[in-house]
């Protein structure tokens, strides 16, 4: 079972996509364990995109991240990794698949409305950056020997 961390980014909050975005992860079948509306600090966001520290769209996508309040998840599944990047789409926008979240509502990299961790490792340590342990809900859904074996 493993675990993502999904950000519903600035611009598909301020663009009223909250709903859709989750609705879609909701619809596939991951399971939301944990979920609240932030405004990002600057501190933060540097942590959660350290990897991306010293590249040119660094400062850009700290100020984009912390710009405007965000919704912030921790949706559980098998394969959760790879099912959210999918339903995500890729990087880029214009080369994401339509159906995908980024193919269907967006153009450019430096808004592309969505954030999902890209390995379980990474999927458990950005959760611990923004959800403490008791935030974090393990529960039994109703619908779950339907949508996973
Ligand atoms: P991902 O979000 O699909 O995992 P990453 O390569 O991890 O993509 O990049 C993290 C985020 O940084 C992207 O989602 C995007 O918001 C931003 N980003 C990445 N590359 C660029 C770029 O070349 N210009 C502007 N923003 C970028
Ligand atoms: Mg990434």
């Amino acid at each position: 079972m493993e675990r993502t961390l999904i950000i519903v980014k600035p611009d598909a909050v301020q663009r009223g996509l909250t709903g859709e975005v989750i609705k879609r992860f909701e619809q596939r079948g991951l399971k939301i364990v944990a979920m609240k509306f932030i405004h990002i600090t600057e501190e933060l966001a540097k942590k959660h995109y350290a990897v991306h520290e010293g590249k040119p769209f660094f400062e850009g996508l700290v100020s984009y991240i912390t710009s405007s309040p965000v919704v912030v998840m921790a949706l559980e599944g098998n394969d959760a990794i790879a099912a959210a990047r999918k339903t995500i789409g890729a990087t880029k926008p214009v080369e994401a698949e339509a159906g995908s979240i980024r193919g269907d509502f967006g153009m450019e990299i430096g808004r592309n409305l969505v954030h999902g961790s890209d390995s379980p490792e990474n999927g458990l340590l950005e959760i611990s950056n923004f959800f403490t342990a008791e935030e974090i809900y393990s529960w039994d859904r109703a619908t779950d020997a339907w949508i996973q074996e």
